[in-house]
């Protein structure tokens, strides 16, 4: 009897150091594995970079204000002329600035159209308005067949915020632009001159 339980404890004992060192040997294999793995990413790295720079380009979305400008009349020849109206924002706060377009008279249905330099597909257009905003009633892009699409309109309302921007986002829109054109109609509310200090053009080059 004593003889079956020292060779049952002999057994245990062997079958613990068999699991002993296989477990040890799992422990090896997995360092070695986490050895291998650290440096697996440098690796996969190194070959993402060209792939990376293989895709096809894609357009880069810009930003411009407008190079140049017409309008349907301007209260002055410099001063509060189109050409007020182009260039980043530079009309430093809301009030009758000579560094916004305004139309000869303050009562009037009038027009301005802004000349970009780059062609886009555009994503957005903002107008920066310092001076009784929104009388801004009809805006289109025009693409470069000179044709117009109308993007925003509605009625003269009146916006206590000033300056005020108009933002108009636009999703799919498929031409190329190069200008755009805004309406304003101050005959309606009769709060006089809604003066454009700048009008900025963001879009997908092409
Ligand atoms: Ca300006």
């Amino acid at each position: 009897m004593k003889r079956q339980v020292a060779a049952t404890i002999l057994v245990l004992a062997l079958v613990t150091l068999a699991c002993g060192q296989a477990s040890k040997v799992i422990t090896d294999v997995s360092e070695t594995l986490e050895a291998t793995t650290v440096e697996a990413p440098e690796e996969s790295k190194a070959t993402a970079k060209p792939a990376a720079t293989a895709k096809p380009p894609r357009g880069d979305s810009i930003s411009q204000w407008a190079i140049s400008a017409v309008a349907s009349s301007e209260y002055g020849a410099s001063d509060w002329s189109a050409m007020q109206a182009t260039g980043a924002p530079d009309t430093p706060e809301c009030g009758d600035q000579v560094t916004a377009w305004a139309s000869a008279e303050s009562n009037t249905v009038e027009w301005i159209e802004l000349t970009y330099d780059t062609p886009v597909r555009p994503t957005e257009v903002n107008i920066f308005q310092t001076y009784n905003p929104s009388q801004v009633v009809k805006v289109e892009l025009i693409d470069t067949e000179s044709t117009y699409h109308e993007i925003y309109a509605r009625e003269p309302e009146l916006i206590e915020e000033c300056p005020y921007v108009i933002s108009i986002p636009m999703v799919d829109f498929d031409y190329i632009v190069t200008g755009i054109r805004i309406t304003i109609d101050q005959s309606v509310l009769e709060i006089g001159w809604n003066e454009i200090d700048a009008v900025e053009l963001v879009g997908v080059a092409e």
